[in-house]
């Protein structure tokens, strides 16, 4: 989508620091982490949020974890923990309406979500 941001990082027109990609997903490091490690993982197609999933495209949800599991693996959170969250919609804070997890971790994250 023209004016999304994400989309602009997924095609490259605006920079960021990639950590993993694939056919329809991309991953990059949040701008603002709330951790040592702090990754936005993607749809590589523009969903607005969980609230657009339907059966025609919630498939890449798989493809969003598993890109998660190697990520994890890659930053050295395997068998340590690792938080995925997913924001949807202004009361929970959604700011960027592209569907996006946060991968956090690399410390210990305690009871409340980040
Ligand atoms: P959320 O509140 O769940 O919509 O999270 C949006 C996240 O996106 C927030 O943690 C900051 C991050 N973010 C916003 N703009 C950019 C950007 O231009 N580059 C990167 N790397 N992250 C961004």
């Amino acid at each position: 989508m023209a004016d999304c941001i994400f989309c602009k990082i997924i095609n490259k027109e605006i920079p960021s620091t990639i950590v993993y990609e694939d056919e329809t997903v991309m991953a990059f490091r949040d701008i603002k982490p709330v951790a040592p490690v702090h990754v936005l993982i993607v749809p590589k197609k523009h969903i607005p949020s969980v609230e657009a999933l339907d059966r025609d495209n919630a498939g890449v949800l798989a493809d969003i974890h598993l890109a998660a599991k190697k990520i994890a693996e890659k930053e050295g959170l395997s068998g340590k923990g690792f938080r995925l969250i997913n924001n949807c919609g202004k009361d929970a804070g959604q700011t960027v309406f592209h569907l996006h997890y946060h991968l956090i971790g690399g410390r210990e994250l305690g009871e409340k979500l980040i």
